[in-house]
């Protein structure tokens, strides 16, 4: 194995780990010694790659929009954004570690003092929500009424929501579901009828687009969702 190709190996082993350990505890509970215990890497390894926790917890915070693999191209954009919510989903009710860990850290509050950016995501999700509903608006998916900047954090600030409320109620077993209700809801909202009878909400979307998504990336790694 070429000593490049290893290096990338043992950051995203490293990486796995944190925001296993991340997810499992938070980030104030989390140690570098457990972490290192579920990366299987030495010390000196983990350290090349990044100096603190607060490092290793930006760095799983700055990776959140790539853990949701890019979903196949669709005829309706609307669908498109449809699927990335429902392969978010699915990741989330399955236990993926870097998506949990990477939306704790998102959620919870910490320290006011803990230095962790939580906005970057956020306004990553906002600005690929902003582009996929401006080209959606474009092409007549959208209600001419529709106010494609605050439709873009309104998707991000529901999705966050029932993400929470199922979390908290059945540990994210639920969330497909929860997600197919919410996206029933707010897309009656934002898309022309014609467009809105064809979208598929189907609570098991996420799973099924899921093997799509990774099929179509294989061999070449995985193609993830543009920021
Ligand atoms: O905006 C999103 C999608 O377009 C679906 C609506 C997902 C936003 C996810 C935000 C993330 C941060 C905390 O989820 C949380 O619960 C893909």
């Amino acid at each position: 194995m070429a000593l490049q190709e290893r290096a990338v190996r043992t950051r995203r082993a490293v990486l796995v780990a944190a925001a296993a350990v991340f997810a499992e505890v938070g980030y104030e509970a989390a140690t570098i010694a457990e972490i290192l215990a579920r990366a299987g890497v030495t010390k000196g390894a983990l350290y090349f790659h990044f100096s603190s926790k607060e490092e290793l917890a930006q760095a799983v915070l700055a990776g959140q929009l790539e853990t949701v693999p890019a979903v196949p191209a669709r005829e309706l954009l609307l669908q498109q954004g449809l699927d990335e919510a429902f392969v978010l989903a699915h990741l989330l009710s399955v236990g993926d570690p870097l998506v949990q860990g990477s939306i704790r850290l998102t959620v919870d509050q910490g320290a006011p003092t803990d230095g962790l950016d939580r906005r970057a995501p956020m306004s990553g999700w906002i600005a690929h929500n902003a582009d996929l509903l401006g080209r959606a608006k474009e092409r007549g998916e959208l209600l001419p009424h529709v106010d494609v900047a605050a439709a873009a954090r309104m998707f991000v600030g529901a999705f966050t929501g029932v993400q929470v409320l199922s979390k908290i109620m059945t540990g994210h077993a639920d969330l497909p579901e929860r997600v197919a209700d919410l996206q029933r809801h707010l897309l009656a909202g934002v898309a022309v009828p014609a467009v809105l009878l064809q979208l598929d909400t189907a609570a098991d979307r996420g799973a099924r687009v899921y093997e799509e998504a990774v099929k179509a990336s294989w061999p070449t790694g995985q193609p993830r969702v543009a920021g």
